[in-house]
């Protein structure tokens, strides 16, 4: 595969704010780049997150019932834009191009080639897509299905799909008897969904939208807000102006959480100043040392109440909450207790004044967020980083009252939501005896695959078919090497996609690539126009209406697509009936609340209002659904996140793998990471000078980068710029998807098995005979 380098690479610091006009030139080039004219697209811009309009394709960001003017950001923007493109791959296209050959591609030229608009069927003796009749795919797909074990086949969906068409699609899934529903939620917030319901008994986090208006302190974990979730910058950047401390923990100083410019206001865009300095604390804490941030902050706070019971002042532990709502604090106690500074201290990177200062904040705050992201979850320790920053906001009573709780910042903008309404591998957090007596068959009842075990399933050959609602599932896994070899080894591989991507072109033995609406597109069907709904981050469910022409006339919507599928392989089956709930949406949002009648209470009327309705989540409320009905407090077993790194064998650094600014998870928009200053090139590792000098390099030699896991593998990732970077000695970083093949499979979340892509062991290998600066 040809690096992702442009002959345009410039490598140098930014210092303007996130937002600005930065922000807007970045969107008229893409306007242009897409083919499309900047006053035309931006009438459906106006429309983004809008009531009567559609929901973002980009992240789960709350959307607020009053919208502003324009309810999105840069990177929504370089969403609608990119799906929304001029451009299409067409029959034509694949003509002209065998499939090896396009494997040479780099990721952004793939998907560069615009919407896909037919069926297509993988042709071996040409090497070649060629176009397919719909019938004619979904009848051999069924025949194929019906030839294997259900056990044997994995149907995986990334987080944009609706609520309906995945409530559909897990139906499908099980009544043809499978529960392997892995979701890219398994690599990316399961540390969450594993560790908040041990912690507080709720998958999800517990603020709301509103809470952020009422917050006198939050806290940022991990979290690159300023790319991933931009509009949060907003409700940031009012707490600030209301005096509110801000406090952040990253190994790099991204500006997103530095400083920002509304590009809504007129008058901040029009003055000249640096903009709203987001983070009031910003501390580079060391890759994977959040638990011992976490436990100095909490011994701090420990210390200060023991002052002031000692001098009669007000406690600082909310003792009376404690005492009526958790258990596990005096175990918990005792591990602050026995945890020594210099170990806290030296794991943190992180003065002990500092964390001393952070606890006094923290103590005289009533009603604090604790807003993360994939910082914490995506670690060895992700879940007890989880369980850790419970145990923070626990302590001060900061979950289930006003302008408090824990808020974890999903991804996919409907990822939250999947998991909600049944895509889970984990049969006892769905309702099959429900499932089973509305529609009449018998679903499975043993665990499904997650990811992780997806991949070592297709890696030992016992997953022998794979059906993709979504997603890029090749190019996000970690172990990239030995998966794409053992892929070839499916039996079947299909995948329902908008655009072209890497894991189209590993074929198996029968390949079919399904085209799919988009959202942000008209879904006309028997019963007339459809619109979809989805919950975001903050467990509210948005309608979402697509209103722009189709990309092409034959393309289907998702919903149909999977009907069609399950016809084909379960059709008569059970008593769902595919075909009218395809005519009218409105049936699968009946049927959804009739799984779920305590979440989706009146759906139908309720889910087009402005602004949405919340799920019920109990945490929000006190009340705590674990097994011994409190809120737990939670010891961490060891002060790392990950006890596979080495750090005694000084050559092995730790790898942090981060997204860009120009990019959507493997969906990457160009090459300019602007925010990092680092233009024309993906294919640099940020360094500590430190380390650079060290390990003997400089700023600019080419080096290849290889896993430090000794384990009998070879994993190596080649060319790669050494790019002086604020970033702790012994971290380095490096942009994902290019860097997986580094990442062991087993090398992941315990438990929750997130592949712990932000602590990757790795040593330089230096290419000899050449620095090319
Ligand atoms: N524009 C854009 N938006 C997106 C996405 C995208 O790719 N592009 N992806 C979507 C998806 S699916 C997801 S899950 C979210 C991801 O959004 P984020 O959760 O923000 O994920 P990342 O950008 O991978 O990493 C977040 C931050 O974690 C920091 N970090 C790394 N290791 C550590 C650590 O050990 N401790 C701490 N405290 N910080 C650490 C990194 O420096 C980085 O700034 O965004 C969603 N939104
Ligand atoms: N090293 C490393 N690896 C990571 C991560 C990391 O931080 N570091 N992050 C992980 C995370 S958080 C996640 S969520 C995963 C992401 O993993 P995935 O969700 O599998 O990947 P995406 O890149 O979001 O998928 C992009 C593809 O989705 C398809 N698509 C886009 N829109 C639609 C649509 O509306 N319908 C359909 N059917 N298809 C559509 C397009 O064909 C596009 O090429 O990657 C994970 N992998
Ligand atoms: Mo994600």
């Amino acid at each position: 595969m040809k690096p992702s380098v442009t002959d345009h690479v410039k490598i140098k610091r930014y210092n303007h704010p996130t937002g600005g006009w930065g922000s807007l030139k970045s969107l008229i080039r893409k306007a242009h780049g897409e083919g499309l004219l900047v006053s035309g697209i931006w009438s459906t811009l106006m429309r983004q997150n809008k009531s009567d309009g559609y929901m973002c394709v980009s992240c789960s960001w709350a959307k607020p019932a009053e919208p502003r003017p324009f309810e999105f950001c840069e990177n929504g923007a370089k969403a609608t834009l990119w799906d929304q493109t001029k451009r299409r791959c067409g029959p034509e296209f694949f003509a002209a191009h065998r499939v090896n050959e396009l494997l040479d591609w780099p990721d952004h030229d793939l998907e560069k080639q615009g919407r896909l608009v037919e069926p297509m069927r993988y042709n071996e003796a040409t090497d070649k897509y060629e176009p397919v009749s719909w019938d004619a795919a979904f009848r051999e797909i069924g025949k194929e299905l019906r030839k294997l074990d259900p056990r044997s086949v994995v149907f995986y969906t990334s987080g944009r799909a609706s609520l309906e068409a995945s409530f559909m699609y897990q139906l499908f899934a099980r009544i043809y008897g499978s529960s392997n529903l892995p979701d890219s939620s398994n690599m990316c917030h399961e540390s969450t969904s594993v560790g908040l319901p041990e912690s507080i008994g709720s998958p999800v986090g517990t603020v709301q939208l509103e809470d952020f208006a009422h917050c006198d302190l939050m806290f940022f974990f991990g979290h690159n807000t300023g790319v991933t979730a931009p509009r949060l910058l907003h409700p940031i950047e009012e707490a600030r102006q209301r005096g509110i401390p801000v406090i952040t923990f990253n190994p790099l100083p991204e500006r997103g959480l530095e400083r920002f410019k509304n590009p809504q206001s007129p008058v901040e865009m029009l003055s000249p100043g640096p903009g709203t300095k987001m983070s009031s604390e910003f501390f580079q804490v060391r890759g994977g040392g959040d638990i011992a941030a976490m436990t100095g902050i909490a011994k701090s706070l420990l210390a200060l109440d023991d002052a002031a019971v000692q001098n009669g002042g007000r406690r600082v532990l909310d003792t009376g909450f404690i005492a009526e709502h958790t258990s596990g604090f005096e175990e918990f106690e005792a591990y602050l207790r026995r945890t020594p500074w210099d170990k806290i201290v030296a794991r943190s990177g992180i003065a002990r004044a500092d964390l001393e200062r952070v606890a006094r904040i923290y103590s005289e705050a009533s009603a604090v967020i604790g807003n993360y992201g994939m910082g914490l979850t995506q670690h060895r320790h992700g879940t007890e980083n989880v369980h850790m920053l419970c145990n923070l906001l626990l302590m001060r009573g900061n979950v289930g009252k006003p302008g408090a709780g824990v808020s974890p910042l999903r991804g996919h903008s409907n990822v939250q939501g999947q998991r909600t309404v049944g895509i889970s591998e984990k049969p006892e957090l769905v309702p099959l005896d429900k499932f089973a007596a509305f529609y009449q068959f018998e679903p499975p009842r043993e665990k499904g695959r997650d990811t992780v075990e997806t991949c070592e399933g297709v890696i030992d050959g016992s997953v022998k078919a794979f059906v993709g609602l979504g997603g890029n599932f090749v190019r996000a896994v970690p172990e990239t090497g030995l998966i794409e070899e053992a892929w070839r080894r499916l039996r079947l591989h299909v995948q329902i996609a908008t655009k072209l991507n890497r894991s189209h072109l590993i074929p198996g033995t029968v390949t079919y690539l399904l085209p799919c609406l988009s959202r942000i597109e008209r879904d006309s069907q028997a019963g007339g126009e459809q619109h979809v709904s989805m919950e975001d981050s903050t467990a509210c469910i948005h309608g979402s209406f697509g209103y722009r022409p189709p990309a092409g006339p034959d393309l289907l919507s998702e919903p149909r697509i999977v009907a069609e599928l399950a016809k084909a392989t379960v059709g008569g089956k059970s008593a769902v009936p595919w075909d009218e709930w395809v005519g009218d949406y409105s049936l699968i949002r009946n049927e959804i609340e009739r799984c779920y009648p305590d979440h989706f209470k009146d759906f139908n009327k309720r889910f087009l209002a402005p602004g949405g309705f919340h799920r019920d989540i109990k945490a929000s409320k006190r009340v705590w659904q674990t097994p011994n009905k409190k809120a737990n407090f939670k010891a961490p077993t060891m002060l790392e996140t990950d006890p596979d790194i080495d750090v005694s064998q000084s050559d092995v650094l730790t790898l942090i793998t981060i997204r860009s600014n120009d990019q959507f998870n493997t969906t990457i928009y160009g090459y300019r990471d602007r925010l990092r200053g680092i233009n024309g090139t993906r294919m640099v590792l940020l360094m500590n000078k430190r380390d650079m000098q060290r390990l003997g390099v400089s700023d600019g030699d080419e080096i290849d980068l290889q896993s430090a896991a000794e384990d009998g593998v070879e994993r190596r990732v080649r060319g790669l710029r050494v790019t002086p970077y604020a970033i702790p000695p012994g971290n380095c970083a490096g942009y994902y998807p290019e860097l997986n093949p580094l990442i062991p499979l087993w090398h992941r979340a315990e438990k929750a098995h997130v592949p712990a892509a932000k602590s990757v062991p790795v040593r330089l290998v230096p290419v000899s005979g050449q620095a090319s600066k």
